[in-house]
C-alpha cells in the first residue's frame, strides 16, 4: 500500500481534522453562527468577541476547529492574518440588513483575504446572515456589493443563512466539508 493510500484508508476511519476561521465585520453574526452550530440554538446574548474563540465541531467526515475571530477593526489589523493562518478554509459572515455597511465588509474580505498572497488557495464560503431580517439583502446583492463574480483565486459559495432560525446554516457548512474532502482527496 502506498504512502498516499494509507494516508486515504486512515482518514476514511478517523475523523479528518480541519482548521477553519470565521472572519467578518464586528456584529455580523459569527459567534451566535458558531453557538448555533455546537448547540443547534439561537443565543440572543453573545458579547462581542475579544479575541477569539475556539469551538470544535463535526459535519460528516470532518471535525472543524474553529477559530471565531472578533471583527472589531483594532482586531482586524492585528489578529486575522494570523489567526486565520494554517486555516483550510474560511468563513466570512456578512450582516445583510446593515446594508450602509456591506463596502466596508467588501473592502475588508479583499484586503485581508482574497486579495493577501499569505492566504493559500483555500475555500471560502461567504455567509449572508440575518436573512429573517425584513430589510436583508439578498444573497445575490450581497455577492454583487462584495463583487464575488471578481474572485478567480478561490473557489467560493455565497449562502443567505439567519443564526436566529437556523436556515440553510448546515447547508452553508456541508458546502465547505465538501470542498475540503476534495482537496485532501487530490492528495
Ligand atoms: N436577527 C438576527 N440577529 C442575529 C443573527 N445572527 C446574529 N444576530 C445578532 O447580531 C448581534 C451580533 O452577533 P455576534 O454573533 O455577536 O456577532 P459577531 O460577528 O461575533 O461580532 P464580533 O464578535 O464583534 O466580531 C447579536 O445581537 C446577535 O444576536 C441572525 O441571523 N438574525
Ligand atoms: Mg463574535
Amino acid at each position: 500500500m502506498s504512502f498516499l493510500s494509507k494516508l486515504r484508508a486512515k482518514f476514511a476511519k478517523e475523523k479528518l481534522t480541519v482548521k477553519i476561521a470565521w472572519l467578518g465585520l464586528d456584529q455580523a453574526g459569527k459567534t451566535t453562527l458558531v453557538k448555533r452550530i455546537t448547540s443547534g440554538e439561537f443565543n440572543g446574548s453573545t458579547f462581542r468577541t475579544l479575541g477569539m474563540n475556539v469551538d470544535e465541531f463535526s459535519s460528516g467526515n470532518v471535525r472543524f476547529i474553529s477559530w471565531d475571530i472578533g471583527g472589531q477593526e483594532a482586531f482586524r489589523e492585528s489578529l486575522w492574518e494570523s489567526y486565520m493562518s494554517g486555516s483550510m478554509g474560511i468563513v466570512y459572515v456578512v450582516d445583510s440588513a446593515d446594508r450602509p455597511r456591506l463596502s466596508e465588509a467588501k473592502t475588508e474580505l479583499w484586503k485581508y483575504v482574497l486579495d493577501n498572497d499569505k492566504v493559500e488557495n483555500i475555500p471560502i464560503l461567504v455567509l449572508a446572515n440575518k436573512q429573517d431580517l425584513e430589510n436583508a439583502a439578498s444573497a445575490g446583492e450581497v455577492a454583487r456589493a462584495l463583487s464575488l463574480h471578481k474572485v478567480t483565486t478561490h473557489s467560493y459559495a455565497i449562502v443567505p443563512t439567519s443564526a436566529k432560525t437556523g436556515f440553510n446554516v448546515e447547508e452553508g457548512l456541508e458546502w465547505l466539508r465538501q470542498r475540503v474532502t476534495e482537496k485532501i482527496d487530490l492528495l
